[in-house]
């Protein structure tokens, strides 16, 4: 505020010049001591209020000795702190804080200090982290404390509770499963359903898996593909799934019509249970003579261990992995994607 320019102000004409192309602007919040807000008050560094009215300030504009300083859009603005409280002379704040900070100036949390924001600014574009060094660095906080709390504020988890079956790993009478990896994808809703989020995860002997996704939104429709390594692509009725506060649920094995085109097998009568077909162990979305001659080789060599033409599961290649594939081959089992 006491220059537009000299050694005091130098960087505002130039940031000025430059607005319409300054993707990420990250003020410095460290080592810089005390500083006005824009409602007429003075803050000091490594306080809440630090955060709120210097963030404020470049967005809202500022006056200068050489005159107005129009502020920069929300979304082309970070936070710039220190990583950890050796990373800088000063201005560290522990992450709650931090979080409290941009939270409330997002629109996403109280007032947690004594400034009171005049906008709310959904499109806060991040943090800058002073340094990433510091950050990684166990003995000044916890390692990449830093990062893992812009992560929490800007790349919350998404939940998804997934239950799904795998017909060849599925015992009936026992009424569980071997448990596996499996891939979930959450795709476009449009046509060419682009893959906008994915997650790997174990399906336990219910066939309940948590899928964690970063990226997906609340409230927005995706339609979810299942893949295994050895079972037919799998894709959620049209419907899809929605995420609400952060968490959604599918179940794949409740009905065939849970998947789209109906394209599940029933594996159990008491109680009622669909399953993802087994026996694509090529991966190229259908079940064919491809496959079984993959199987009928391993069985022939008596391969063993964690391998794709193990179709149910056991850790054996033998016949009755070639059952299944056969069965199904016979069928004409192919995937059905949108
Ligand atoms: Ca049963
Ligand atoms: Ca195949
Ligand atoms: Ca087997």
């Amino acid at each position: 505020m006491s220059a537009y320019a000299g050694i005091w102000g130098a960087y505002l004409p130039v940031i000025d010049a430059m607005r319409d192309s300054i993707e990420i602007l990250h003020v410095q919040l460290y080592n810089s001591g005390s500083m006005y807000g824009i409602d007429g008050n003075i803050y000091f560094q490594g306080t809440v209020d630090f955060i709120l009215s210097q963030t404020e300030a470049v967005i809202q504009g500022f006056n200068t000795a050489g005159g107005f300083f129009p502020g920069l859009r929300a979304d082309q603005i970070a936070v710039g702190l220190p990583a950890c409280s050796n990373a800088a002379g000063g201005g560290y704040m522990n992450p709650d804080s931090v979080k409290a900070a941009i939270q409330y100036l997002r629109g996403l949390g109280p007032k947690p200090a004594r400034y009171t924001k005049v906008g709310t600014y959904a499109g806060l574009r991040g943090m800058m982290d002073w340094s990433i060094n510091w950050d990684a660095v166990a003995s000044c906080g916890a390692r990449y404390e830093y990062a893992n709390n812009f992560n929490s504020i800007f790349r919350p988890s998404q939940t998804l509770n997934l239950t799904c079956l795998i017909e060849g790993f599925y015992n009936s009478s026992a009424n569980n499963m071997v448990s596996d990896t499996i891939r979930a994808y959450l795709r476009d809703t449009l046509s060419p359903f682009a893959v906008l989020d994915s997650s790997k995860t174990f399906v336990n002997a219910n066939g309940l898996a948590i899928c964690k996704f970063t990226r997906a939104l609340n409230n927005r429709k995706y339609l979810l593909q299942l893949r295994h390594r050895n079972s037919i692509e799998t894709w959620s009725r049209s419907s899809g799934v929605t995420f609400t506060s952060s968490t959604a649920t599918y179940d794949f094995t409740s009905s065939a019509s849970q998947a789209f085109g109906n394209n599940m097998k029933q594996v159990d009568l008491s109680p009622v249970k669909f399953a993802i077909y087994s026996g694509d162990v090529n991966q190229d979305g259908v079940v064919d003579a491809a496959d079984l001659s993959l199987i009928d080789n391993a069985s022939f060599n008596f391969v063993t261990g964690y391998v794709t033409p193990d179709v149910n599961g056991d850790s054996i290649v033998d016949a009755t992995d070639a059952s299944i594939g056969d069965n199904n081959a016979f069928n004409f089992v192919a995937k059905v994607t949108p």
